[in-house]
């Protein structure tokens, strides 16, 4: 078992289509447990500081722009292997291939728009989670199912 934590962000459009409840109960009923949850209009700076890998790409200007639109919800998610188990639960990048079942899959086309953002690596994710949370804002817990899951 390796306990990991990852950073969702259910992105602007996705709380402005009042999705932010289906999208978490997805991750809760998966089995994964949230341990830090907030809205907040995020700062260009932020933005920019999470998505430094994709600056000078021709996506970059439309993608900090809407990320920075409106408010977003960022949450930190644990469980057993939660960074390849979220990924898996939201499906790939551009919702026109993820499959039905999966958040993207389900809930749009666009790319940029794509309802959901979470880390893609150990790496990322410890990286990502300090850009939003302090160590003192997650919360450890049990959940009341764990023997189940
Ligand atoms: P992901 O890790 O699945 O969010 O995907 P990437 O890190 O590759 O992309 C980051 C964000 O850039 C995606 F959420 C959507 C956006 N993007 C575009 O808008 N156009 C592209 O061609 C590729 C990515």
């Amino acid at each position: 078992m390796a306990v990991e934590r990852t950073l969702i962000i259910i992105k602007p459009g996705a709380v402005a289509r009042g999705l932010v409840g289906e999208v978490l109960s997805r991750l809760e009923k998966k089995g994964l447990k949230i341990v830090g949850l907030k809205m907040l209009k995020m700062s260009r700076r932020k933005a920019e500081e999470l998505y430094s890998v994709h600056k000078g790409k021709h996506f970059y200007e439309e993608l900090i722009n809407y990320i920075t639109s409106a408010p977003v919800v960022v949450g930190v998610v644990e469980g057993d292997d939660a960074i390849q188990v979220v990924r898996k639960v939201i499906g790939p990048t551009n919702p026109k291939e993820a499959p039905p079942g999966t958040i993207r899959g389900d809930f749009g086309i666009s790319i940029t728009q794509n309802v959901i953002h979470a880390s893609d690596s150990k790496e990322s994710a410890e990286r990502e989670i300090k850009i939003f949370f302090e160590e003192g804002e997650l919360c450890s817990y049990s959940r009341a199912d764990e023997a189940w899951l």
